[in-house]
């Protein structure tokens, strides 16, 4: 068997299995290539930062309450992939995909979208080049998207989704989302008392 029907079967078996919804996913990154994970890295730095943690053998899931999973899933490359992920999201627990592609031919997110719906999909056009092809869906088939390259934002629009059901997670939002204005206070008093030319030099 080849390694790519190895791992459509893989997650297909996976969908068969049931498992309490706190030993699975809640949240899928999938990428059209390796060469993304650049960009898409901020994905999984911002779910870390809000308490998740990455599953990576669902037999041994981590303890973390709240978890998410990585795959490169090419749009092009390996449709049957895309396929099997997309099909076996709602059945293995994901309860929003975070689907991220570069190029011209960005086809991954609003494909996933397609098939997974109505598990939603928040689509990361990898570069400028992608942005159309991401957000340009048919009226019935919607993506949620975000702008090229902000794959950090759509991990957060990942966690408002459950943060609808898990009040843990809406707290967690709301204490990050305060901790950015702290930032931008911190900075705004050091610019101020300082001076702009000192504060540029430092
Ligand atoms: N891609 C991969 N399969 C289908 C598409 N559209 C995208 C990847 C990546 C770009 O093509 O998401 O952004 C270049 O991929 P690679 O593997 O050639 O570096």
């Amino acid at each position: 068997m080849s390694e790519l029907d190895d791992l459509i079967d893989d997650l297909r078996a996976e969908a068969q299995i049931d498992r309490d919804p706190a030993d699975v996913p809640e949240i899928g990154i999938i990428m059209g290539s390796d060469s993304d994970l650049p960009t898409m890295a901020a994905a999984s730095e911002t779910l870390e930062e809000l308490g998740f943690a990455e599953v990576t053998d669902y037999d041994d899931p981590p303890e973390e309450r709240f978890t998410y999973e990585s795959y490169v899933v090419s749009a092009h490359r390996t449709p049957e992939l895309m396929y099997a992920y997309a099909e076996t999201a709602r059945e293995r627990g994901l309860d929003a995909i975070i689907a991220g592609a570069g190029g011209k031919s960005a086809d991954l997110p609003n494909m996933t979208a397609s098939l997974a719906y109505p598990v939603p999909v928040i689509g990361v056009p990898v570069d400028e080049k992608s942005v159309d092809s991401v957000i340009g869906m048919p009226s019935g088939a919607p993506i949620t998207a975000v702008d090229a390259g902000k794959s950090g934002n759509a991990a957060l629009s990942a966690v408002q989704i459950l943060a609808r059901e898990h009040e843990e997670l809406r707290e967690r939002l709301v204490g990050s989302h305060e901790g950015q204005g702290d930032d931008v206070a911190r900075v705004s008093r050091e610019l101020h008392e300082r001076g702009t030319a000192a504060f540029r030099d430092e």
